[in-house]
Order: C-alpha cells, then structure tokens, then sequence
C-alpha cells in the first residue's frame, strides 16, 4: 500500500471502527469473509458514506454472517432474496447507500431470476457475490460456479457439468457496471468497492472468495497466479462491452478490477416517469395510520 493510502486510512481509522460491533466473527480461519469486511469497511469510510444513511442487505450463507458484524441498518433475509429486499429498500428510501451481498449458491440457484431483473432494471445498489464456488455453510455441496470435475461433498465422483461464468451471465444482460477483484487482496478489494459504490446505477462486484475448508482446490496462491489487472493491460477499454464480453471468457485466467462501465446508462430511478422531479421518498410519502385497532388486545 502506499503512503498517501495508509495516512489516509489512518486518519479516518476511528471511522472504520466505529463500522464494527462487539460481536465475535466465527468464520474459518483463512476464510474471504475477513478480508471482504475489512476492505468494504474501508470502502465506505473513504467515500463518506454516513452510517446512519447506509442498509446492507444480506444472503443466507456463511456471506450472511455478517450480518451481525457491521453497525449500520442490516437486514437478514431469506437464501437467494437479498436482491428483492434491497431493491425494495433503496425505491423507498433512495437517500439511502443499499449493499447487497450473497454467495454463489443463493445467486445463482435459488435466487437467479432476482439477478437478472436487477441488472436489466439497473437498480442503483451495489452488489457483492461471495463466490467461493461452493454452499458453505451447509458445509460444501456444488454450486452452479463449482469446476467441472471438483470434489465437494454431494458429488465425490467430482461435478459433472460445465460451471457458470458470472461475468460472462451478467455482461449478456446489458449491466452498468461489472467489476471482479479478489478476497485475499484487500488494497484491491478497497479500490473496486469505492468505484462500485461511485457508480450510479447497479454495480456487479464478483469477489473471487476463497474457501479454504470447502474448495480446497483453489487457495490464494491458485488464484494470485491466475489473475491480472485489466487496467494494466494496453488498450484495454472498460466502456467496450464487446472488450469485456471477450475478456470474461478466457479460461483458466480472471481478469480483476473494472470490466465494464456504462456511464450513458439511465438507473431505474431516473426512469420511473411518476418520480420524475420529485424531492420526497417513499418514505416520506406513506401516510401514518393508527393500526393499534387491528392490533387487539397485546
Ligand atoms: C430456500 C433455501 N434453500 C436452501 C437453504 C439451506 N441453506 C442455508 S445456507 C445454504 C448455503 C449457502 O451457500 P451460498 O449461498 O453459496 O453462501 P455461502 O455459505 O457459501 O457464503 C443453504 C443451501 C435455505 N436456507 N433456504
């Protein structure tokens, strides 16, 4: 890291603590999970996001324990819902930043249809997919992400079809912003979450998560030789789908950083006629109704 990022970091270092809470993290050791909630701490207190105007919405999961984990508004909800539950949220109340995080098994099986429609709408939240290529907290069965071929438990003969490219899914959709960076890389992770929270429509951020009790086969190491920083590549042009669509379906390497931004793109905010030139929320809008009489006697 250099200088002027650790001053930086040091002088809002109260900041980023006050983002945490006194509950204890139980994750494996090894596990992406502390990286990722150290580096999207640092994300927020470095674009100044306001605690009290912050909503992180989060999967069923090992991903989702860490729901307890950070002091802002969090909500819990129910395997493959998190998007429903933060789109809700941010179209009620769009003063608010609204993140939402799941794993691969929650995005891509149970709640992949929920995906498709948050990007094709371009709701304006950010996106974080855990992918550690496999159902963790049910201890290890495949997922749609799981390598051809990989052991996990529900499958020793090894998985038989071929996986799911998530950026490649997600590129073919028509996305704002789609971005790939990686758990044991926290510098990394901090930049890619701070230009995913900048953005102004729906931000796709696939964190490349290791598991180092589940997916055995891919440790840090199998990953760090593996990736490569599109923004170090010549010519390389994150406003070109056809770049990013191209760069995605290399085999056996992963690009990190910005695959694709599309600044020309309207969110669903901006599109929605009846909120046109509006100053109030939702929220604002609902009237308060006395419901102590359906309540009954408590
Ligand atoms: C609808 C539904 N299906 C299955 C489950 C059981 N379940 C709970 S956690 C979990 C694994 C979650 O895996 P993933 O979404 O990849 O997140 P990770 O644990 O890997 O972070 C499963 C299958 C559930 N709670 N609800």
């Amino acid at each position: 890291m250099d200088a002027k990022k650790i001053e930086q970091l040091t002088k809002k270092a109260d900041q980023i603590g006050k983002l945490d809470t006194k509950q204890v993290m139980t994750w494996c050791d090894g596990c992406g999970n502390y990286g990722i909630q150290n580096a999207l701490k640092r994300a927020i207190v470095l674009e100044n996001i306001e605690q009290q105007k912050l909503l992180q919405c989060f999967d069923i999961g090992c991903v989702g324990n860490e729901s307890d984990k950070v002091e802002c508004y969090t909500i819990h909800g129910l395997h493959g819902r998190v998007l429903p539950l933060a789109v809700g949220a941010k179209i009620a109340n769009p003063e608010l930043t609204v993140i939402a995080s799941a794993g691969d098994g929650g995005t891509f099986s149970e709640g992949v249809n929920h995906l498709v429609h948050a990007v094709r709408n371009d709701y304006p939240i950010l996106f974080l997919l855990h992918d550690n290529e496999n159902y963790a907290l049910t201890t290890g069965q495949a997922t749609a992400t799981t390598p051809k071929g990989q052991v996990r438990n529900g499958t020793p003969d090894g998985v038989a079809q071929d996986p799911l490219n998530p950026l490649q899914f997600v590129l073919s959709l028509g996305p704002s912003f789609v971005a790939q960076t990686l758990s044991a890389n926290v510098n990394h992770m901090t930049e890619v979450f701070q230009k995913a929270l900048r953005h102004k429509g729906f931000a796709f951020v696939e964190i490349l998560q290791t598991c180092p009790t589940y997916n055995k086969q891919c440790p840090n190491e199998w990953y760090a030789e593996r990736v490569f920083e599109v923004e170090k590549l010549k010519n390389y042009d994150c406003r070109d789908i056809w770049q990013a669509r191209k760069i995605v379906a290399e085999t056996g390497k992963f690009p990190i950083g910005v695959i694709y931004e599309n600044l020309q793109k309207k969110n669903f905010l901006e599109t929605v006629p009846h909120r046109e030139k509006r100053k109030t929320t939702l929220i604002e809008e609902v009237a308060h109704t006395d419901i102590t009489k359906f309540l009954g006697k408590l």
